[in-house]
C-alpha cells in the first residue's frame, strides 16, 4: 500500500517516525506526557502508583517500538521459528527488567528521582503478573528471556486469566484464599489486539461424506462458538534490540452467537451464553503438580491450542511454502501435556481443512512438535475422560481414535501378541469411563521428548515411558536440564553482588555467559574480598528481615542462620518434614542447661508457599507450621536461638527478596519425586548454601559446586521403593527423633493436637509414603553439620563463593539453546536498529 503514496507522504512518515532519544530530559518529556495525557492527572496530586504507571507506559513506548522492529525483520527474513506452548508464565513484575535488559535503568532511575519520585517505590508499586502456579510457570519466564537474549525467533503462548493464582492470607494459622484482581488498573505491559479475533468451536457433531474420489471426508458441524483475541506482551532481550513475543489469549462471545437467542427475545439466555464465553479465561487453576479433570479446564486447554495454530498456520501460509515444509519453518513445543490438544487440532487442520491424506499429515505432525515432561507423580497425569470429551470434541476424539489405532498397529507388528504391552501402552485407558492418557498422546504425536534434570529425564524412561523407549528406541528420549536467567535472579534481585561481581571480573559478559562465574574462584583466598561477598549477605538478610517484621510481625536478628524453604506446599515436597525436625531443634534447645545453650548457632526458618485450595493435607501443614511458630516465637527460654516464620503470599516479587538473603535453603523431597526443582538453582547462585537430597537438579548442582559445598542427606531414588515396601510389609518402627517430636504434638504443645491429627496419620507405620521417618534422622543430622559449618563465617563464605563461581551450568541460555540445536533446529537472528519507531 505504501507503494502507492507520493513522495512526500513517504518522506513525512520517515523524517516524524525516527525513535525518541534516551536521554534523561527526553525521557522526562515522556513521562510528563503520560502523566498529563494518558493518565490525565496533574502534577500536583501524583501519587507513587500514578507516577509508577506513567514511568511504565513511557518504558513500554520503547518496548513497542523494539517489538515493531524486531517482528517487523523478522516477517521479512521468515526464518524457522519456536512456538512455546505454555498454559502459564510467572512472569512478574516487568518494569526494572525491562529497564535492565534495555540498559535504560540508570537514565530512568536519574529521570525519576529528578521528577522527585524514587525507583525503587515505583518499582515496588508494580502488581505481579502471576499467571502461573510454580517452578512450569517460572521456567517458561525464564526461557522467554533467553530466547530473546539469545535472539532466537520464537513466541510464546499463552491464556490471558481475568485471575491469577490466589493471593494467600493467613488467618487464625490457616492458608485462606482471595482473588487476584491483577488487572484491576489498566495493564501497561501488553498490547491488545482487538483486531486479531479468531472463532475456536465446541461441541456439536460430526458428518461423514464421500468425496470424489471416494476418500471419507468429516465435517465437523460445531455447536456453540466463542472467539479468541490476542494480547501482546514484549519479551525484550538483554542487550540487544530483539524483542520477542508472548501472544495471550482472551476469550469473547462471537459477535453472532446470541443473534438468534436475541432474535426469539431470549435476552437473557443470550447474555448468559456471553458470561460462560467469558469464563474460559477467567481463572487460572491454582493446581501445582495436580490434575483437575474439570470440563471448563478441558475448554481453556482447547481454546487456547486451538487459537494458537490457527495463527501459527496463518502465518505460515504467508509464506506461500509446500505443506511438507511445516516443519522446518516451523517448531512447536509443548510445555507439559497441557497443550497436547495442538497435535490432534494440527492434524484435523491438515487431514479436513487443508485435505492432506492422513499418513502425510501425520508426518508433518510428528516432525512439527516436541513435548517436555515436567513430573512422574501419578496425580498430575493428565487424562480426560472419554464421554466428557466426545461431548465437547467430538472430531477430535474420533482422531485420538485413529491416532491410537495406528500407532497400536504399529506396536503389534513390532511386538506381537503382547495384550499386556498394548494396554499400557494404548492411549485409552480401559476404565470406567474410558480414559484419554495425555501423555500417551504427546510422546506418540512428537519427534522428542525430554525430562527437565538428568535423574528425572532417566527416570521417565524407566517409569512412565518405559514400553515407548522399548518401541521408539532412546534416541527420541533426551534430558534438558532446566535453568534460571541470572538477569532477573541475580542481577536484578541482586544488585549490589552483581555491582561486586562486575567489579571483580573487570566486565559484566559473565551475565551473557554465566561459565564466566568461575573466574570467581581465584578471589576465595582473598580475605577482604570474602568480607565484601559477607557484608552483601548481610545486606539482603536485613532487607529479608524487614519484610519479615512487616509481613509476620516478627523481629528476626540478621546475625542468625537464615534458613529458607519458600515452594508450592505439597507432600512430596516435605515442609513437613522440616518443620518436625524444627519441633525437634526447639525441644533440644529447652531441654539444654544455659551453658550448653551458650553454643547454640540462632536460627530463623522462614517457610513460605502456597497449598491448592482443595489440598486438605497441605494446608494442614501451613496451620502446624503457624502454630509451632506462635510457640517456639514467643518461648523466653528460646530467645532469638529459634524463630520461625511463615510469609504470607509468596511469589515471584517475594522470592525476590528472599533468595538474595538465604544463607541456607531446603530441597528435601523424598528421592525421585521433584523433577529438577529451579529455586535450588537461583539459592545457590546468590551464594546461599543447600542442604537437599540426591533428587533433580541438586544431584547436577552436587557435581558442580563440589560435596564440599552442600550438604546431602537422606535416601537415594533407588532406594525408595524397597524401603516403602519394607515399611508396608516389615513394619520398620518409627524414628525414635521422630516418634518424640509427634508425642509433643499430640500432648498439645502447639494448639489442639486434634487439629493436627490427619496430617500425623499420614506417618503411620507402613503409610509414611514420603518417607519421612526413614529419613529423619540423616536430616537432623545435616542440619547440625550446617550449624557446624556456619560458625565458621570464614570457611563458610568460601563455601558460598564457590557456590556462585561454579553454577554456569544453570543459566536458562545454557538450556534454551540446547533445545535450539538439538529439537528445534533454529538459529539466531540479530535484529538491526534501524531508528524507526
Ligand atoms: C514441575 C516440577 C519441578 C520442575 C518444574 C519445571 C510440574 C508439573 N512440574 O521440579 O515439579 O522444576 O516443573 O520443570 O509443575
Amino acid at each position: 500500500e505504501k507503494a502507492k503514496w507520493p513522495k512526500e507522504t513517504v518522506e513525512l512518515w520517515t523524517r516524524l517516525s525516527k525513535k525518541e532519544a534516551n536521554d534523561v530530559e527526553t525521557i522526562q518529556r515522556s513521562i510528563i506526557h503520560h502523566v498529563t495525557t494518558t493518565l490525565a492527572r496533574a502534577a500536583y496530586n501524583l501519587d507513587n502508583f500514578s507516577a509508577y504507571q506513567a514511568v511504565a507506559l513511557s518504558t513500554r513506548d520503547r518496548l513497542i517500538s523494539r517489538w515493531n522492529e524486531t517482528q517487523g525483520q523478522l516477517s521479512k527474513k521468515d526464518p524457522k521459528r519456536v512456538y512455546y506452548l505454555s498454559l502459564e508464565f510467572l512472569l512478574g513484575r516487568s518494569m526494572d527488567n525491562a529497564l535492565l535488559n534495555m540498559g535504560l535503568k540508570d537514565t530512568y532511575g536519574k529521570s525519576i528521582e529528578q521528577l522527585g519520585f524514587n525507583m525503587e517505590d515505583i518499582i515496588e508499586s508494580e502488581v505481579d503478573a502471576a499467571l502461573g502456579n510454580g517452578g512450569l510457570g517460572r521456567l517458561a519466564a525464564c526461557y522467554m528471556d533467553s530466547l530473546a537474549t539469545l535472539e532466537y525467533p520464537a513466541w510464546g503462548y499463552g491464556l490471558r486469566y481475568n485471575y491469577g493464582i490466589f493471593q494467600q492470607r493467613i488467618v487464625d494459622g490457616y492458608q485462606t484464599e482471595f482473588p487476584d484482581y491483577w488487572l484491576n488498573f489498566d495493564n501497561p505491559w501488553e498490547l491488545p489486539r482487538l483486531d486479531i479475533s479468531i472463532q475456536i468451536s465446541f461441541g456439536g457433531h460430526v458428518q461423514t461424506s464421500q468425496d470424489e474420489y471416494g476418500v471419507t471426508r468429516h465435517n465437523w458441524i460445531a455447536g456453540q462458538s466463542v472467539q479468541a483475541i490476542a494480547y501482546d506482551v514484549p519479551i525484550p532481550g538483554y542487550h540487544t534490540e530483539n524483542c520477542n513475543n508472548i501472544r495471550l489469549w482472551r476469550s469473547k462471545p462471537t459477535k453472532t452467537f446470541d443473534l438468534t437467542s436475541f432474535n426469539e427475545g431470549n435476552y437473557e439466555r443470550a447474555v448468559e451464553d456471553a458470561t460462560n464465553a467469558e469464563r474460559i479465561t477467567s481463572v487460572l487453576y491454582p493446581n501445582d503438580n495436580t490434575m483437575a479433570g474439570k470440563e471448563l479446564r478441558l475448554k481453556q486447554q482447547y481454546f487456547w491450542t486451538a487459537a494458537s495454530l490457527h495463527d501459527i498456520v496463518r502465518r505460515f501460509k504467508k509464506s506461500m511454502r509446500e505443506w511438507s515444509d511445516l516443519p522446518d519453518q516451523v517448531a512447536i513445543q509443548l510445555n507439559d501435556t497441557h497443550p497436547t490438544l495442538a497435535i490432534v487440532e494440527l492434524q484435523r487442520i491438515l487431514v479436513d481443512v487443508e485435505m492432506l491424506s492422513w499418513d502425510d499429515a501425520w508426518d508433518i505432525v510428528t516432525r512439527t512438535f516436541a513435548f517436555t515432561n515436567h513430573t512422574v507423580l501419578p496425580e498430575a497425569m493428565e487424562k480426560w475422560s472419554v464421554p466428557m470429551f466426545e461431548y465437547l470434541l467430538p472430531r477430535h476424539l474420533q482422531i485420538i481414535f485413529d491416532i491410537n489405532l495406528y500407532f497400536l498397529q504399529k506396536v503389534e507388528l513390532k511386538f506381537p501378541n503382547d495384550r499386556g504391552l498394548l494396554n499400557r501402552m494404548s492411549i485409552i485407558e480401559e476404565a470406567q469411563p474410558q480414559q484419554i492418557r495425555m501423555a500417551h498422546l504427546a510422546v506418540v504425536g512428537s519427534h522428542k521428548i525430554n525430562g527437565v534434570a538428568a535423574l528425572h529425564s532417566d527416570l521417565i524412561k524407566t517409569t512412565i515411558f518405559k514400553d515407548f523407549v522399548m518401541y521408539y528406541g532412546e534416541e527420541k528420549f533426551v534430558n534438558k536440564t532446566n535453568g534460571i536467567t541470572p538477569r532477573r535472579w541475580l542481577h536484578q534481585a541482586n544488585p549490589q553482588l552483581s555491582t561486586l561481581i562486575t567489579e571483580t571480573l573487570n566486565s559484566d559478559k559473565w551475565l551473557k555467559d554465566l561459565s564466566l562465574l568461575r573466574g570467581l574462584e581465584k578471589k576465595v583466598p582473598d580475605a577482604e574480598f570474602r568480607k565484601k561477598w559477607r557484608a552483601i549477605k548481610r545486606a539482603n538478610k536485613v532487607r529479608l528481615a524487614e519484610l519479615i517484621k512487616e509481613r509476620c510481625h516478627v523481629e528476626v536478628s540478621p546475625d542468625a542462620l537464615f534458613d529458607v524453604q519458600v515452594k508450592r506446599i505439597h507432600e512430596y515436597k516435605r515442609q513437613f518434614m522440616n518443620i518436625l525436625a524444627v519441633i525437634h531443634r526447639y525441644r533440644t534447645i529447652k531441654s539444654m542447661t544455659p551453658a550448653q545453650k551458650a553454643s547454640v548457632q540462632p536460627r530463623v526458618v522462614i517457610f513460605g508457599g502456597k497449598a491448592a485450595p482443595g489440598y486438605y493435607i497441605a494446608k494442614l501443614v501451613i496451620k502446624l507450621i503457624n502454630s509451632v511458630a506462635a510457640v517456639v516465637n514467643q518461648d523466653p527460654a528460646v530467645g532469638d536461638l529459634l524463630k520461625v516464620v511463615f510469609i504470607p503470599d509468596y511469589n515471584v516479587s517475594v522470592a525476590e527478596v528472599i533468595v538474595p538473603a538465604s544463607d541456607i535453603s531446603q530441597h528435601i523431597s523424598t528421592a525421585g519425586t521433584e523433577a529438577s526443582g529451579t529455586s535450588n538453582m537461583k539459592f545457590v547462585l546468590n551464594g546461599g548454601l543447600i542442604i537437599g537430597t540426591l533428587d533433580g537438579a541438586n544431584i547436577e548442582i552436587l557435581e558442580e559446586i563440589g560435596e564440599d559445598n552442600i550438604f546431602i542427606f537422606g535416601c537415594a531414588a533407588q532406594e525408595v521403593e524397597d524401603l516403602r515396601h519394607a515399611q508396608r510389609y516389615r513394619g520398620v518402627p518409627m524414628d525414635p527423633a521422630l516418634q518424640g517430636v509427634i508425642s509433643a504434638i499430640e500432648k498439645g504443645v502447639f494448639e489442639d493436637p486434634k487439629i493436627f491429627q490427619p496430617l500425623i496419620s499420614t506417618l503411620t507405620v507402613g503409610k509414611d509414603f514420603y518417607l519421612i521417618s526413614a529419613d529423619f534422622a540423616s536430616y537432623i543430622t545435616a542440619n547440625q553439620q550446617v550449624d557446624i559449618a556456619y560458625k565458621n563465617q570464614d570457611e563458610w563464605s568460601k563455601k558460598s563463593i564457590r557456590c556462585t563461581a561454579n553454577m554456569g551450568k544453570f543459566s536458562s541460555d545454557r538450556s534454551v539453546k540446547e533445545y535450539a540445536d538439538e529439537i528445534w533446529n533454529i538459529k539466531p537472528y540479530t535484529v538491526i536498529d534501524e531508528g524507526f519507531l
